[in-house]
Parts: C-alpha cells; structure tokens; sequence
C-alpha cells in the first residue's frame, strides 16, 4: 500500500548499522511531555476491566503512567531487571531482518518521536506512545517476553525460507490485535488496540466482528486490514499457551502452508471454533 509521504517527525541524529538512535530525552518540549500525559490518561480510564491483568499489572510496575515520555534507559533498567528485555530507540519501521534480530536478541524497536496533536486517535507509522505504551508492558510478562524473543528468531528463519507474510499474520494477529481469555471474561493484549481508545471498545463489545478461538495455523493463513478495526480478533488461551504454539516445529505448518490458500479478513471457516459470528455491520460494504 503506497503510503502517504511521512511527515518530517523529530530530528532522530545518527542512525547506527542497527538503525538504532539515541532517544535524546531531554530535547522533548513540555507539549510532547503533556501530549503523552493525555494519550496514556485517555487509555487509563478505558483499560481497567478491558486490558488483560499483566498488562495492567505491567504499566504500575513500570511507572509508565507516573509522566511525561519515557525515558529509554531507566524504563530498559527496569524491565531488564525483570525479562532481561531493553528498548531501544529507533528512527520508525525497521527494515524486517534488522527488526527481528533485535527482538530475537530482547531489544524491543521504539520510535522515537510522538504523534502530533491532530493525530490523536490514528497515526499509521509506530510512534512511541504506541510501541512504548502499547507493546512494552507486556514484555515484563516471562511466557509474553519469551514468545517476543522466539518471533523474533521465527522472523529471521521465515525470512530465508520466504514465509513472511505468514508470520506477519501472526504478529498482526497476536501482538497487535490479539484478545486473550481470562477468569473474569475476554481481555485485550494486542498493541494495536491497547494504543486505540475507539478499538480498545469495539474489540471486545461491538457485535460487527468475529472473535475466534486462535489457532496457529488459521491465523497464518488469515489476511488483515491496516486501514480499518479488526473484522476478526483471535483469542488465545494464555500467554504460555501462545508460547507454546510458537515453540512448534514450524516446518511441518509451513508445508501446509505452501498450498498458500488464505481466508480474508473477515471469513468464517471450517473448523473454527467461534465465540462471536460478527454481525459485519460497522464494515458495511468493506467487509470481506
Ligand atoms: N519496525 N520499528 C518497527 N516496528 C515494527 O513493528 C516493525 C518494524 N519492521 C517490520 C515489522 N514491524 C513487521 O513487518 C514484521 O513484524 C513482519
Ligand atoms: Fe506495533
């Protein structure tokens, strides 16, 4: 998809090999400051009862909310002292080959810059409210920080054997729109949703979309929209269950995988097991 031309985001410096930057912390201006400040407060007052329990747990224990932009360093001291994970600074999206080597090595890709005021609700390229905010809590998880750092090293098999598209069903899936079970009812854990005040209600009340058990197999073959909400959210078992998944011989999924049939996004199949049969309603004519 032709992306629009990016718009000149915040002077990032010298980019190294591993197109990492230096977050230049202090040069944030207290409206960027205050811009985090409302996007995490929006978020706080919808996510208690919506955003899964680690999730939650994740944002006191890393003081993300406590003000202001994060500063990478001390939240990578805190976070490694509890998954060995770090984040690191990054210009925006990384080439993949550079993405998954950190991930595999659990350095967490943040940009660095933050969405500008009329980007409030949508912003297509990661900003650090989204990968920091949206993503990093969870690393703080031991089976979520493990399943990370094992997309990661599927990342660099998939890409020399050409099965990315497939895994990039599967992150879409999960990391970002992923829904999980939990005692008290459905709960969100995908980034892209946790960074969404409108989806972060839709994924879990609207009729419109499926919800459906995950299935690793179903969510490779399942295509997505980067333009729109959801048609279709998976819902895994657990965090340890999703690493688990993840720890499977994929060459034997691959093979299967080679008749390259794909379901779209918004399509039932044979053999799901379905929680909510969508309504389709909010896609009107878009869904698939
Ligand atoms: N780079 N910084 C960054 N963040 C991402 O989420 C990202 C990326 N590069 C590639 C990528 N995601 C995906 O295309 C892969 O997960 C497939
Ligand atoms: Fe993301």
């Amino acid at each position: 998809m032709q992306a629009a031309p990016a718009r000149i985001r915040r002077e990032s410096g010298p980019v190294a090999a591993d197109f990492t930057i230096d977050q230049r912390w202090s040069a944030y201006s207290p409206e960027e400051h205050a811009r985090w400040d409302a996007l995490t407060a929006r978020m706080m007052r919808l996510l208690p009862g919506r955003a899964s329990a680690a999730f939650l747990k994740a944002t006191e224990s890393l003081s993300l909310s406590e003000g202001g932009i994060p500063d990478l360093e001390r939240l990578s001291d805190r976070l490694e002292a509890r998954t060995g994970w770090r984040v690191v600074g990054v210009p925006g999206l990384v080439p993949d080959e550079v993405f998954f080597d950190h991930l595999a090595n659990r350095r967490f890709p943040a940009g660095c810059f933050i969405r500008d005021e009329d980007e409030m609700d949508y912003i297509e390229e990661p900003d650090i409210f989204h990968d920091v905010f949206g993503h990093v809590p969870l690393l703080a998880d031991p089976a979520y920080a493990a399943f990370i750092q094992a997309y990661g090293e599927g990342g660099l098999r998939a890409l020399k054997i050409g099965r990315l598209t497939e895994l990039a069903r599967l992150y879409w899936h999960t990391i970002e729109f992923g829904l999980v079970r939990e005692a008290e009812g459905l709960r969100i854990f995908g980034a892209g949703i946790m960074s969404s005040p409108s989806e972060t209600v839709f994924a879990l009340e609207d009729p419109s979309p499926n919800r459906i058990e995950f299935d690793l197999e179903r969510v490779m073959r399942t295509e997505y929209r980067i333009d729109d909400r959801q048609q279709t959210y998976f819902v895994i078992e657990s965090f340890e269950a999703l690493l688990e998944a993840a720890m499977a011989d994929f060459g034997p999924l691959y093979a299967r995988l080679a008749d390259g049939a794909a379901l779209r996004p918004g399509e039932i199949a044979v053999g799901d097991r379905v929680l909510h049969r969508g309504t389709m309603a909010a896609f009107g004519a878009k869904a698939a």
